[in-house]
């Protein structure tokens, strides 16, 4: 009989953990930009290891840059009634009706990286750095190496991506402060590799080898280690004659900071799961409104320019 009694609490307890448990267990759907650049697969990767740490169901789509599969990405995670939707958007506009959507069905919606023009009471919040201040921190550090003085060609990111604007702005908001400092040529690379490589190679042939400027600014770092490609097949001395800033501070970079060929790059973090998860955790257990950007603190530094 005691037995019995005995054997009957720890059901009852075994079934309350499991229930504790399982009330914790969180499905959550991640559309992804895709893999351009060498930063963003960091990113994914992060996403999916800080995932299995935490026990969190990933769903994880790869839109290969294309909007449209992210729209269809997220209709998806809405059928599949997963318990939260994280978006890591490839441009600000077209959102708001599937953001509509996803709270019609109680979803509640995160922005990681990248931001939205909607409206912001259609998603909880956005938790990402300040492309603003990335943008001025380049913007500043060609200001003093070039002491105010510098013709400039821009790579610019992706069109209509929320780092390509803001990065834009944050950098001319700074050189418009300098009367000698001027964008001359820009154009788009689309964060990748070959996109920096193509828009140079464009760039030397119409100013006749690079000629009166002094600056390259890049939107991320592999256009700019594109950029460094055209110029070398060109003859050019990238991170010698020319000063070279651009932003994400990946390991291609750094080794290119190392070899002279570039002169700075503002650190953009890509471990950054640890900081999107425990808001979107936190959101579904409380469910307390919160600010509608939540900046992650990234260590912004320019690598120092060698000496000549
Ligand atoms: O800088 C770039 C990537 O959205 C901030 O996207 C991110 C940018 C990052 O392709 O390398």
């Amino acid at each position: 009989m005691r037995l019995t009694k005995w054997l009957g609490c720890a059901a009852v307890g075994a079934s309350l953990l499991f229930a504790s448990a399982s009330a914790f267990a969180v499905t959550i759907g991640f559309s992804q930009v895709g893999d351009e650049g060498d930063w963003r697969p960091a990113f994914s990767r992060d996403m999916q290891e800080e995932a299995k740490k935490e026990g969190i169901d990933l769903k994880f789509a790869d839109a290969q840059g294309k909007e449209e599969e992210q729209l269809k990405a997220v209709r998806s995670f809405i059928a599949q009634k997963v318990d939260a939707i994280i978006i890591a958007p490839v441009v600000v506009t077209g959102w708001t009706q599937v953001l509509q959507e996803a709270k019609k069905a109680g979803i509640p919606v995160f922005l990681a990286d990248r931001d939205v023009d909607a409206d912001k009471s259609l998603f909880v919040t956005r938790i990402s750095a300040d492309f603003n201040l990335e943008g001025k921190l380049a913007g500043a550090w060609l200001a003093q190496a070039s002491k105010g003085n510098c013709n400039i060609a821009e790579l610019q990111g992706t069109v209509g991506s929320a780092p390509a604007i803001e990065r834009k702005k944050g950098f001319e908001a700074v050189i418009s402060l300098f009367p000698d400092m001027k964008i001359i040529k820009t154009q788009s690379g689309d964060f990748t590799t070959e996109g920096g490589k193509k828009v140079m190679e464009a760039f030397i042939k119409s100013t006749d080898n690079l000629k009166g400027i002094c600056g390259v600014f890049a939107h991320n770092d592999n256009m700019q280690l594109g950029a460094i490609q055209a110029m070398k097949e060109a003859g050019l001395k990238p991170g010698r004659d020319f000063l070279m800033v651009s932003v994400d501070y990946v390991p291609a970079m750094k080794e290119a900071l190392a070899a002279g060929d570039a002169n700075a790059s503002v650190e953009l973090k890509s471990a950054i799961g640890k900081y999107i998860y425990p808001v979107v955790t936190e959101y579904l257990k409380a469910k307390q409104d919160l600010p509608k950007w939540v900046k992650i603190p990234s260590d912004l530094h320019t690598a120092a320019m060698p000496a000549n």
